[in-house]
């Protein structure tokens, strides 16, 4: 699926606001400052570094245009658990946080993702935080219609407006790229006006990923609704327990026979894969600092051995390394996280240990 002389595109998106930890944004200044770009050149890709998105654009924009009085009380104080992540020109709706700018910084990533993959580039998505998967998403299956999406996470990112107990947007994109129907209520109230502030959020996301193509490695904190939601859209999806009783091996080979299964085109191509990498699946040892570490998770090598799998199968055509934050922990964790995230990136770009 990608052109000769094969080409990785970084797209480096500092971004923070799909949840409320500072730092996060800072995460993927840190993966291209500990030498991923050469990284990847001595594995033998072409890389198209053109700096890191500036979303400042999109601030301005919002916040210029908006009719909300700044000096007006919002529900914003309430319902944010750190109050510099939320700006009077993006006060909640319901208890989601920051929906403008989250909506308008993934449409663009949508474009910019797109916009490489159709130049059969390999877009490689540094976060940031994950509510920029429904960009990268959205930008891949744009490319690559019949792409399907391997999700490895502690989490399941599918509450909806409805579901989510924290208004985080980072435990939701999954939910506004399938178009579920919690999600439509919320907004039904919203009256768009012309201005940026005031158009609909997540309008823009076409609901282009089918419950059937999709598949979650390393699950072990999915909420309640969450549970509900995988039940009765028969998501597949294989938790740290499956990961205990197959081991990664047979749990990869599963996933990717599902995803194939009934997949056919002309020539016998593999499907082609999106790969969605929050970094907080590994275990907390492994890759400490992230915002929500849960204990119990994959080791060094069965996250390695993911991404060497899904690069064995010549398929994939879309990366994220997402939710390393170099804020949190000491400067060791700080290091060793980041280490790890370029490791992920090398091991899905075809690094072999022989
Ligand atoms: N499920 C929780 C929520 O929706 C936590 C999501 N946090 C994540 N997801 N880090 O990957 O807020
Ligand atoms: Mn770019
Ligand atoms: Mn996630
Ligand atoms: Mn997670």
């Amino acid at each position: 699926y990608l052109k000769a002389p094969r080409t990785a595109s970084i797209v480096g998106c500092p971004f923070s606001g799909g949840q409320p930890k500072l730092g996060v944004d800072k995460g993927p200044i840190h993966l291209v400052e500990a030498g991923l770009v050469n990284q990847l050149e001595e594995l033998g890709w072409n890389v198209k570094f053109d700096g890191h998105h500036q979303f400042e654009d999109i601030k301005y924009a919002l916040s210029s245009s908006s009719s909300i009085d700044p000096s007006a009380p919002t529900a914003s104080s309430a319902a944010n658990d750190d109050a510099s992540t939320s700006n009077h020109w993006d006060p909640p709706i319901g208890i989601l946080k920051n929906p403008r700018l989250v909506s308008r910084v993934c449409e663009e990533v949508a474009k910019v993702v797109s916009g490489h993959a159709k130049n059969g580039e390999l877009p490689v998505t540094l976060g940031g935080d994950h509510s920029l998967a429904m960009g990268t998403i959205s930008g891949t299956l744009d490319a690559h219609p019949e792409a399907g999406v391997i999700w490895v996470d502690a989490h399941a990112d599918i509450n909806t407006a409805a579901t989510t107990e924290s208004g985080n947007i980072h435990g939701m994109p999954v939910s506004f790229l399938m178009g579920l129907d919690g999600n439509h209520q919320a907004f039904a109230s919203f009256k768009p006006g012309p201005s940026p502030s005031s158009q609909t959020p997540f309008a823009w996301i076409k609901p282009v990923l089918k419950p059937s193509s999709i598949v979650y490695i390393g699950l072990r904190d999915v909420d309640a609704g969450e549970k509900k939601i995988l039940k009765e859209n028969k998501i597949k999806a294989f938790s740290m327990h499956d990961v205990d009783r197959y081991g990664i091996g047979r749990v990869v080979e599963m996933a990717l026979e599902y995803l194939n299964g009934g997949y056919a085109q002309g020539d016998s191509k593999p499907r082609p894969i999106h790969l969605s990498f929050d970094v907080d699946a590994l275990d907390p040892s492994v890759a400490p600092s992230t915002g929500t570490p849960v204990r119990g998770g994959l080791t060094f090598r069965e996250g390695h051995y993911i991404c060497e799998r899904i690069w064995e199968t010549g398929a994939l055509v879309g990366l994220d390394i997402m939710e390393v934050n170099p804020s949190l922990e000491d400067d060791v964790s700080v290091k060793q996280t980041v280490a790890v995230g370029c490791s992920l990136v090398r091991s899905a770009l075809g690094e072999t240990l022989l």
